[in-house]
């Protein structure tokens, strides 16, 4: 397979090279996000529903057939990380609102007036306002109007979905809730610490079969991508972030659901010579990387929900399936 041939995500970057209304930006497409992340002040950090792994020396990677080497999946190897706290569920829609409420946070979905939505959840009065969508992935529309609060459009809205996660944040927005709550994201060595649930080298959080006795482990797609869904694991879009079982750690929805931003810039070779104690990425570069897959994912186009998969997308980017879960020190 591929490594570009992706459901994951689409970048703003791309859509700029299609969108065809950038002569008149509007007043909410040059002002800044609001406000900015240095003036939030930080919350007392509250660990008391956070989950304290231990850390230690775990293989990371994996040269899996079924994976894209061209990714940096591979090879696999051993990395010691120190212990920390991450969180069971990523942010959800009730706790980014708490955030805003208390910060007047405008995210950069918000502030540059659009968002990427997949063209299935589009109602048809917004489609007929959208005027262009990613050419190499022609199933994510630039949707003016589209943030966390109106997910699929102006037209819609997360009053049935507070416990879901938060989506169209981008990693700016991340780090700026993480700055409020006190926490900070996961690298991504932590992540799949974390995500492998104590489990050695298997293909999923709960081991290496996709649906273990016929069951649905996560919020992945089923169906014929990217035109029918058939949604036979309960979920077209987002789940609760609750929703199936946990790993052996205790997080839920590692795999499927929504991308999870980590701190790491994205490289596809710089971890093959780079420590391997606390690896925290290349020191710059163009994308940070997410980890887990989304409820866009199928084997048939994209199986990044496997639990080595990696993917990335630039710092400003935000679309229908990447959250976010938070991690703290463990001090
Ligand atoms: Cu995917």
């Amino acid at each position: 397979m591929e490594s570009n041939k992706s459901c994951c995500s689409a970048s703003r970057d791309t859509a700029s090279q299609v969108h065809t209304d950038t002569s008149t930006p509007t007043p909410a497409a040059i002002e800044a996000p609001s406000p900015t992340k240095d003036s939030i002040v930080s919350q007392a950090l509250d660990k008391s529903s956070m989950i304290y792994l231990n850390g230690g020396t775990f293989l990371m990677g994996t040269d899996d057939q079924e994976g894209f080497p061209a990714d940096g999946e591979g090879p696999v190897r051993e990395v010691t990380i120190k212990p920390f706290y991450i969180d069971p569920c990523t942010v959800t829609n009730a706790e980014f609102k708490q955030f805003v409420d208390q910060t007047g946070y405008r995210t950069e979905a918000e502030a540059f007036g659009w968002s990427f939505v997949f063209h299935l959840f589009v109602s048809e009065a917004t489609a007929q306002k959208v005027k262009s969508a990613v050419q190499q992935t022609p199933w994510w529309w630039v949707v003016e109007g589209a943030d966390w609060q109106h997910p699929e459009g102006p037209d819609s809205n997360v009053e049935e979905r507070w416990d879901h996660p938060v989506i169209h944040v981008s990693y700016q927005d991340a780090l700026a809730y993480c700055k409020w709550s006190g926490k900070r994201l996961p690298t991504e060595a932590e992540w799949e610490f974390a995500a492998r649930g104590g489990l050695v080298q298997k293909r999923y959080p709960w081991g290496d079969e996709l649906k273990p006795g016929g069951k649905h482990m996560c919020n992945i797609w089923q169906g014929k991508f990217p035109i029918k869904n058939n949604a036979s694991d309960g979920y077209a879009g987002t789940a609760p972030v609750r929703a199936f079982e946990p790993n052996g750690y205790g997080l839920y929805n590692v795999s499927g659901n929504v991308w999870e931003w980590c701190s790491d810039w994205f490289s596809p070779d710089h971890h093959i010579k780079a420590k391997r104690v606390n690896p925290t990425g290349p020191s710059s570069g163009q994308a940070r990387v997410m980890r887990g897959g989304s409820y866009l994912c199928h084997k048939s186009y994209c199986n990044r929900y496997r639990v080595a998969a990696r993917s990335k997308n630039t710092p400003d980017s935000s679309t229908g399936n990447i959250g976010f879960r938070c991690a703290a020190d463990a001090q």
